[in-house]
Order: structure tokens, then sequence, then C-alpha cells
């Protein structure tokens, strides 16, 4: 049976912006799940990408990883956000946000739309699931209720070594941090947020690593309107407009040939996110 959201649901996540939690996987599911990124990171380590991996893991995993693509189609998942973007659903990215036990890292206050080329879209969810506890001791996401109202806002870079997000990326307006929601989640609990959503997350300040597992959905009809070319995986539906160049999933870990083509689309992607830096500078200053 299809677990699509009720309309309670839908209607929450379009005035609030967010959506939690939702319980997708048992925490047995869970285990495996980590089981598989420890054997990623061990497949890594044998084609010499030892270093490399935190990056390659930070933005289109799916691309590198079948047990990524595995989890961004579970059907649990996919009917969720099927209840918000249609039947038609296309995965562009997935990315891990990894805080260490008992370090500093966190995300600054940002609008995810804000650097991708995607324009304002209302089209585009993010799926995060967590692979952890995850609680404000160790730096849960925080959402400011309603405020994917708002149009995209002016960003400046900070460049902040601690700050998860490529260029420290920063609103540069005043956020009301006291409105906002803590999104405390179990292992194999899911949120959604909006694209436009003003969000960051703390340090993580407990005894476990906080690990995270961000999907960007997108339908059909968004466009990349920076980047002369971008590129998304089909996961549901048909792709009428055929605006996005399609990948198929990988067959193994990070074989030569995936390496290859995500190389080069995270070169065709860079032209979006450096314009994104040239107009918040022009827009910041
Ligand atoms: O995992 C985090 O702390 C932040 C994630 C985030 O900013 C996102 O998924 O858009």
């Amino acid at each position: 049976m299809k677990q699509s959201l009720t309309t309670e649901q839908i209607d929450a996540y379009r005035r609030d912006g967010y959506l939690f939690p939702l319980d997708v996987f048992a925490s047995g599911h869970v285990d495996a799940i980590r089981a598989e990124l420890e054997a990623a990171r061990r497949s890594a380590a044998d084609a010499g990408l030892e270093a490399e991996f935190p990056k390659l893991i930070r933005a289109n995993a799916q691309y590198l990883m079948p047990f990524v693509y595995h989890v961004a189609t579970a059907p649990q998942l996919l009917d969720r956000v099927e209840s918000i973007l249609g039947p038609d659903v296309l995965l562009w990215s997935a990315e891990f946000f990894i805080k260490a036990a008992h370090t500093d890292k966190i995300v600054s206050w940002h609008q995810d739309l804000t650097y991708w080329g995607l324009g304002e879209t209302d089209d585009e969810v993010t799926a995060w699931l967590a692979l952890s506890e995850v609680k404000v001791e160790s730096g849960c996401m925080r959402f400011v209720p309603g405020s994917h109202h708002q149009k995209l806002l002016p960003h400046r870079d900070t460049f902040d070594d601690n700050n998860l997000l490529s260029r420290g990326q920063q609103v540069a307006v005043e956020v009301e941090e006291d409105q906002a929601v803590d999104v405390e989640l179990h292992p194999g609990q899911l949120s959604l947020h909006h694209g436009r959503i003003f969000h960051a997350s703390g340090p993580n300040q407990s005894d476990q690593d906080r690990i995270g597992l961000a999907f960007r959905f997108l339908t059909p009809a968004v466009k990349q309107q920076v980047s002369e070319r971008d590129y998304a995986m089909q996961v549901r539906g048909i792709d009428a407009q055929q605006n996005w160049i399609h990948v198929a999933p990988p067959t193994r870990n990070f074989a030569s040939s995936d390496l290859e083509l995500y190389r080069r689309i995270r070169e065709d992607q860079r032209e979006a996110l450096a314009n994104g830096a040239a107009q918040e500078m022009h827009s910041a200053y």
C-alpha cells in the first residue's frame, strides 16, 4: 500500500515549509545502510580516493554508490516525496551531512535554492534522512516556520572552515532564531523541507557521530537556469519536458566510468555555483 502523506500533512508542509518526523526505515535497515557507507569508504580507499571521500559524498553521491540510489528510491520514501511533487520525480543530488562526535561543524542560516541555478521553484523538496540519533545536542537542523513564503534573499560567503556549506553561505538578513523549530529525529526518520526555508544547524556536542543523508528531488518542470546543462535520475513517472540529462544508477561503488561522469557533472554544475557566488557578492555588498 502507498505511504502517501495525509491532506493535513501536505497542508502543514505548504504552510510551514517543512514536515517531520516521518518514519521511513526500521533501525535494522539503518544499521545496514551505515554498513554500506563504511563499505563504500573502504572501496574509495581501495581506489586511492580516501582523502577525497568526504567531498565525494557531499554532493551527487547517487552517481557513485548503488546503495545511495537504493535508499533514495525506497517506495516508502518516494511515496512521501510524490505527495509533495506529484507523480513525476527526478533525483538531482544526494548529500551526506556528517558531524563527528564532539566537533564544531555547523551549517549557517541559508536558503538552499540560492546556490543551485534552479530559480525560486516550489517544485523542489529535500528529504533529509537521519542515519543516527539527531538531537539538539548533536546539531540537528533548525527551521524557521513559514520562511519559505519569502523570495530568495541575498546571501554572503563567510568561508568559515567549520561550516559544512562549501563557501559558508549565510542569508544576509536578520533571522528570527527564537522562532526556529528543532528538527530532532531518530535513526530511520525523515524530514521534508522546502528549498526556500531558512535553516541551519549547530555543532555536535554529543558522544556519537550525527549522520544525515539529504536527497534533493525535483519535478521535470524545473530547469537549470545558469549552467548550460545539468543531470538527474528519473525515479518516478515520466519526464515530458526533457530539461535534464538522465543518468543511470551505478552498479558498483566508485567505478572509474562513474567517477569520470561524476567529475564532468561537477564541472558542468560549477558554473551555476560560481554564478551564485558572483550574484551574492553583488547583492550583499
Ligand atoms: O545537515 C545539516 O545540518 C544541514 C543540511 C542542510 O542544510 C540541507 O539539507 O539543506
